[in-house]
């Protein structure tokens, strides 16, 4: 098992539409497993594959108090949806900003689980929301999309802003690492 990075917005690896899963074989079984260790070490209530740089559609979602009880779907399609709703959301790969954001109420989805046996669920609540953004992910999109494009573009300017801060503070920490690999190009 292994933690994995988490893409972050502005990223254009978040823009890209992930493939469907042919075949779940041990290669998907761990990326599934690392997702899953990733979203709960994050922590977070789910995950999608885009999120960890895989361009699959898989997600791992656990919206339990005890977090233990972890869905995955692989291939997932939302049949059905139903009503509307405005909750409050986050995204591991929108790190410390949260808005109201409008999607279906309820929906029904079919999926693969982790050994590939298809299953449907109607869902509802935070567990809907979580579907709904998940898939998003997987179609290449953000919640950060559905705010205004004033609001969006704060936190695009923020988080550009932070992750510089971020690789400047890991020249300071390793600055030979970063001189080496220069001098060998
Ligand atoms: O951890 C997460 N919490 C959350 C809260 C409200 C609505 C959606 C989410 S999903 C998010 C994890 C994540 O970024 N998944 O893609
Ligand atoms: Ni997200």
């Amino acid at each position: 098992m292994a933690i994995l990075d988490v893409v972050t917005y502005p990223d254009p690896r978040l823009t890209r539409v992930a493939e469907p899963v042919k075949l779940i074989d041990n290669k998907i079984k761990k990326l599934v497993d690392d997702m899953a260790e990733t979203m709960y070490d994050a922590p977070g209530v789910g995950l999608a594959a885009t999120q960890v740089s895989e361009l699959k559609r898989i997600m791992v979602i656990d919206v339990s108090e005890e977090k233990n009880q972890l869905r995955v779907f692989i291939n997932p399609e939302i049949i059905k949806k139903e009503g509307t709703a405005v909750n409050e959301e986050g995204c591991l790969s929108v790190p410390g900003f949260y808005d109201k954001v409008e999607r279906a109420e309820t929906v029904m989805v079919t999926a693969l689980d982790r050994d590939g046996q298809r299953f449907t669920i109607n869902a509802s609540g935070l567990l809907a929301v979580c579907i709904q953004h998940e898939v998003d992910h997987l179609d290449g999109h953000v919640f950060v999309e559905y705010l205004s494009p004033l609001k969006a573009n704060r936190i695009k300017n923020k988080l550009v802003k932070r992750q510089r801060e971020i690789e400047r503070e890991a020249e300071v920490a390793a600055p030979r690492r970063r001189v080496a690999s220069s001098a060998r190009a």
